[in-house]
């Protein structure tokens, strides 16, 4: 059934077509024939149908393309174009052969494009490049694990080693990671959250005491009033378009705050419907405001202003007074500093009209029960926690937490990336989590905080770590600053990656680098006990199972909690009382420490198995309880700040495709926003363009403009006229990741700031035939 890929031909931008117009809408018929096209011709009917027809189903595997919610009520065939695209990805028979690694030297694969690299297929045994050596060549097991715990072991400080974590690892294997993490002795847990949500924890911890939604999936369909800012679900979270309409169709009203018109927020067809198929689709937002890069903080800031002007036109009808009282602190230091907002700057910020502020205004005054959704266009800015706690600011004014259909709601990315969190992965776990975790294993595990993902580039770079271990994911590909990045990581002595499919970071390793393949979440994992499932938690704090349903793509393939429970064993086995060997037999062990440590978790295995799972207690949500010193949610004063253009330059957002996870292409289109065959754009506005003396069509070399005296570029894109906001451009990751510089990031949360890129555009002459700095 294993078959090889004999050539995958990259990208030819001079194929690039640009058709130029967003689409206004998003799903409908043909995107589940484009989501049915590639699983049918690689995978064939039966492997296609065990997938495909497995999503999100009762007993079958959690989609991995977005943290989303199932709704109570599952549908069958509640997938999407672009679940199913990942589904493909990694469900594909495709594999990589034993004379893959001496064909393609390390040299060659560091220049092979995102793209090309995961086409060549699933990994399917151990690979080992000794110091010195261009090439990979197949090792076993044992002598994989082997050389990990001789060189962890051989370190004088376990806070030499860097343990990263991507956010499709599930509960057990995530659980186990951060014990053996600990058990060797340090809290150096970076994860793709900090360069993701890391903003919304930092903010929502801060103000009401937990990092999470305070929503559940039936709020949706509850709320008057829902403001999506920041986000594109059409392509990141479709499902999200199945809630956001039947919550319009119950009499919700949608507001978009974007410096793109995406489409699906615009407006979407639902392929589930008859309707959507035939009908035009529903138009999604009642109101779209067309908002500057990092200007939002300015929005509400002048909206919570016009809240508490209008309480003070018409007292005790506006503001949520006993709520105020009852569970809030910080009334009248917000009110002193809101009522020195003034207008002029907000317009600046926001490039918006004084009517759409005051619109906006008059629609959260007037709903009773409102939610505010966000993403990356909110957490990955310079000002993104000052941000998010406006918000939580807003929504507290009015009581909209803690009650149905109300509440602040981040959609996380990964699948599994909240899930995660709450199993400890962070570098920064509270003390009463480490004191459990202690006690549980007989062990005393480090307290001082570890490095996030910026730090650990900083320490590779510095020589502070040797030893690299990544547990999913793509760390280079991801990060900002390439080029430093790609630095700092080949300062390392040992870089190692546990990983379904190859891409960048397996071609920028250590001196010594090792490839440790794993199942992927559509496949069945057996082990001594019998087939095993495992857990996951989405973006409303639901947990549940997760069944693989399809044979291993290769018979020596390991789990994730296979590769970690022996790696630990070898490394730091006896340390403590942890039954490494035991895991590996039979997940249900690890659910009972679980249990036993992480809170809310209790009963892990009877609830974990119950129909549709469990929901993880929240404070804010179930009770208005608010874990911060007082007690009490804090209104916050932030003093604004937004992104300064200077003349000549554009902001520049780096955001995703609807061809694209991540750092993983599916394919070269965009399909929503008109561009076919090829990723090198830049999108900007018409009118920049004419200010610039630029025109669409043309060459441009993209110049990073920051203080540090980097010439940071991305060369030969092609621009694209398009109704951006003023002054804000817009180009894909992770290929523009070369232009983010490492220090820019949020203030305190420090997620990489990249929407927030400010860059110059100089012509190219003629068409170049140089490769760009990605390759
Ligand atoms: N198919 C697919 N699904 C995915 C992913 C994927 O790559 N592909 N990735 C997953 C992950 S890990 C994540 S985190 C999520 C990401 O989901 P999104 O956050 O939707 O992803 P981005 O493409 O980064 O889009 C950012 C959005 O923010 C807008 N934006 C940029 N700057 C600003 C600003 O200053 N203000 C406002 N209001 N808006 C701004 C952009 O125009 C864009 O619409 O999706 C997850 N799901
Ligand atoms: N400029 C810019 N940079 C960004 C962003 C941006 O918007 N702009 N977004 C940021 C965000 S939100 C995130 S979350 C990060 C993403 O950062 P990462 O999570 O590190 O990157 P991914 O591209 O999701 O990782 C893809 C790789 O994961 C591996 N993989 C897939 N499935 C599995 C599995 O089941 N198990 C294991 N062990 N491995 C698996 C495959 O080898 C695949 O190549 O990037 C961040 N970087
Ligand atoms: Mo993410």
């Amino acid at each position: 059934m294993t078959r090889k890929n004999p050539k995958v031909e990259e990208a030819d931008e001079s194929e690039l077509e640009v058709t130029g117009h967003p689409k206004t809408w998003a799903a409908g018929v043909p995107g589940v024939y484009y989501s049915m096209k590639p699983a049918l011709e690689h995978m064939g009917v039966e492997r296609s149908r065990k997938t495909l027809l497995a999503l999100n189903q009762k007993d079958g595997f959690d989609c991995m393309s977005c943290a989303w919610p199932d709704p109570g009520h599952r549908k069958t065939f509640e997938f999407c174009e672009n679940g199913a695209k990942a589904v493909t990805w990694e469900a594909t028979p495709v594999v990589i052969g034993s004379e893959f690694w001496a064909g393609h030297p390390v040299s060659e694969l560091r220049d092979r494009s995102e793209y090309w690299l995961g086409m060549q297929g699933r990994l399917t045994e151990p690979v080992y490049k000794p110091a010195g050596e261009d090439h990979y060549r197949p090792v076993n097991w044992d002598q994989a694990f082997g050389i990990i715990a001789n060189k962890l072991r051989s370190l004088p400080d376990p806070n030499q080693a860097a343990f990263y974590t991507s956010g499709r690892t599930s509960n057990e294997a995530a659980f186990l990671y951060q014990l053996f993490i600990r058990a060797y002795g340090t809290n150096n847990l970076p994860d793709c959250s900090n360069m993701c949500h890391e903003s919304s924890g930092w903010a929502m911890g801060q103000t009401i005491g937990v990092g999470k939604a305070t929503v559940s999936y039936d709020d949706f369909a509850k709320a008057e009033l829902i403001i999506v800012m920041g986000q594109n679900p059409g392509t990141n979270h479709p499902r999200m378009l199945t809630a956001l309409e039947e919550a319009k169709e119950a009499g919700c009203k949608i507001v978009a705050v974007n410096p793109l018109p995406e489409a699906g927020l615009m407006r979407y067809k639902n392929p589930q419907k008859v309707k959507g198929i035939i009908g035009h689709g529903t138009d999604l937002a009642d109101q779209f405001l067309q908002v500057r890069i990092g200007g939002d903080m300015a929005l509400l800031q002048a909206i919570s202003k016009r809240v508490l002007e209008a309480e003070d036109a018409h007292p005790g009808t506006v503001l949520d007074h006993k709520f105020l009282e009852e569970h809030c602190d910080g009334l009248a230091e917000l009110r002193a500093h809101l009522a020195r907002l003034d207008d002029a700057t907000v317009l600046e910020a926001t490039g918006l009209r004084l009517e759409e502020i005051e619109e906006l205004a008059a629609r959260y005054i007037a709903a009773d029960r409102v939610i505010i959704t966000w993403a990356m266009g909110i957490t990955q800015q310079k000002k993104g926690v000052a941000t998010i706690k406006e918000m939580i600011n807003l929504l507290l004014l009015r009581g909209n937490m803690g009650k149905p259909g109300a509440g602040a709601s981040p959609i996380r990315g990964h699948s599994n990336v909240q899930g995660d969190r709450t199993m400890g992965i962070w570098e920064q776990m509270p003390p009463a989590f480490l004191e459990a975790l202690g006690q549980e294993f007989g062990f005393e595990p480090p307290r001082e905080h570890g490095l996030d993902a910026v730090q650990t580039v900083r320490a590779m770079r510095d020589g502070g770590i040797k030893v690299f271990i990544a547990l999913g994911g793509n760390f280079v590909g991801a990060i900002s600053d390439t080029h430093a990045a790609e630095e700092a990581m080949e300062k390392t002595e040992l870089s190692v990656q546990i990983s379904t499919k190859l891409n960048h970071s397996h071609a920028v390793t250590g001196a010594e680098a090792l490839i440790l393949p794993t199942l992927g979440r559509t496949e069945i994992d057996r082990q001594e006990s019998g087939p095993q499932f495992v857990s996951v938690e989405d973006t409303v704090c639901a947990v549940h199972a997760s069944h693989g349903t399809v044979e291993p793509v290769a018979p020596g393939l390991l789990s994730e909690v296979a590769i970690v429970c022996r790696l630990a064993a070898a490394t730091v086995g006896g340390r403590t009382s942890a039954d490494w060997a035991g895991f590996e037999k039979n997940y249900d062990l690890i659910r009972d420490h679980i249990s036993h440590v992480v809170n809310g978790c209790e009963d892990y295995n009877r609830k974990v198995r119950q129909d549709g799972g469990f929901i993880l207690p929240n404070g804010p949500r179930d009770s208005r309880t608010f874990n911060t010193p007082t007690g009490k949610a804090i209104l916050t004063v932030n003093e604004l700040e937004h992104v300064e253009r200077p003349a000549g330059t554009l902001i520049l957002q780096t955001m995703r495709s609807h061809d694209q996870f991540n750092t993983t292409i599916y394919g070269h289109n965009d399909r929503y926003r008109g561009i076919r065959k090829g990723r090198e754009v830049v999108f900007v506005n018409p009118a920049d363009l004419t200010e610039l003396g630029l025109a669409d069509g043309q060459h441009v070399d993209i110049h990073g403009v920051y203080s540090d005296g980097v010439d940071r570029v991305l060369r030969n894109y092609r621009v694209v006229s398009y109704p951006s906001a003023r002054g804000c451009a817009a180009a894909y990751y992770p290929e523009a990741n070369v232009l983010v510089p490492l220090e820019s990031v949020a203030e305190g949360s420090q997620t990489p700031a990249s929407k927030a890129v400010i860059v110059r555009l100089e012509p190219v002459p003629v068409l170049e035939e140089e490769p760009t700095a990605w390759g």
